[in-house]
């Protein structure tokens, strides 16, 4: 038996018009699940629609903002009616703002830890009574190096995704009698749009110095790609880890485990 396969399930990854979600969602799609993503603009969602068909992955696309409680509750609904119950939950959706901690206001504090701890707590409750209905299911969330380390201007992120790591251990402690396996991804620095401005070129043609910064924390000497999350994100889905439970995976090129280069 394939035990990388995930033919015959049904996966919703949030937030997955582009960027991680994206890459997940093409990658559990190649294994074989029906995939199903959701977006909180029609404009997302209709992107995301034509995306994936030009990838040639029949998803299912559904407008919801994962904050929304009563939303989510009907998004889940309509999923089980008109695609079948979720076996695979990707909890991807997120956002960051970067502003020193004094200078941030609680309201923007608040947003990052609703949509990055909020959203996940949300959708993972709409989804566990049917994996508990079906004999088990998969979930999955992004974490971050910000699971396990800090930096100026990220504490509303920090806060959300050292959350989120103990969420996803205490879905795992809570659930894992109902064989539902809950483990995180804990993605390194990822060329996305999300860390767009930490790369972006300097006026005089040169690299960003936080570009240089994370270059020079990474063993592997180079910012992650989406790519490099697509087989974690299988083996977590699959068969293969139904004995791997409250488990973050760190595929991060090595950053957790390097004190920095050395200054030539
Ligand atoms: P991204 O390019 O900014 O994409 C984030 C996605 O989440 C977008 O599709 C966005 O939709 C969606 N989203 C945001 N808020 C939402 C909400 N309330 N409801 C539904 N969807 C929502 O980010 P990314 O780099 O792909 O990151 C994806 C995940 O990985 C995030 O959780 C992020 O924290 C995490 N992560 C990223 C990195 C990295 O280096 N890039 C590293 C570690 C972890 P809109 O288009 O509507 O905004
Ligand atoms: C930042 C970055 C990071 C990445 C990621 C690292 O500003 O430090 O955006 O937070 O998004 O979370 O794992």
């Amino acid at each position: 038996m394939n035990q990388f396969s995930l033919k015959g399930k049904t996966a919703l990854i949030t937030g997955a018009v582009y960027g991680i979600g994206f890459a997940i969602a093409e990658s559990l799609a190649e294994a074989g699940a029906t995939i199903v993503f959701n977006d909180r603009s029609q404009e997302g969602l209709d992107r995301g629609l034509k995306a994936y068909r030009e990838k040639d992955i029949q998803a299912h696309g559904y407008l919801c903002d994962v904050t929304d409680e009563t939303a989510v509750e009907n998004m889940i609904g309509q999923i089980k009616e008109e695609v079948g119950s979720i076996d695979i939950l990707v909890n991807n959706a997120g956002i960051i703002k970067r502003i020193p901690m004094i200078e941030m206001s609680a309201a923007d504090f608040r947003q990052v830890i609703d949509i990055d701890l909020n959203g996940p707590f949300i959708v993972s409750k709409a989804v566990i009574p049917q994996m508990i209905e079906n004999g088990g299911g998969k979930i999955i969330n992004i974490c971050s190096m910000m699971s396990e380390l800090g930096r100026e201007t990220v504490s509303a992120y920090a806060a959300a995704k050292g959350g989120l790591k103990m969420l996803t251990r205490n879905i795992a402690s809570e659930y894992g009698k109902y064989n539902i396996q809950c483990n995180g991804i804990g993605p390194g620095y990822i060329a996305t749009p999300q860390t767009a401005p930490l790369r972006e070129k300097q006026p005089d043609g040169s690299r960003h110095p936080f570009d240089q910064f994370i270059i020079a924390k990474t063993p592997a000497e180079r910012w992650g790609t989406t790519a490099d999350l697509q087989g974690p994100a299988v083996f977590l889905a699959s068969p293969a880890s139904d004995f791997v439970n409250g488990h973050i995976l760190y595929v991060d090129g090595g950053i957790l485990a390097y004190i920095g280069k050395q200054p030539e």
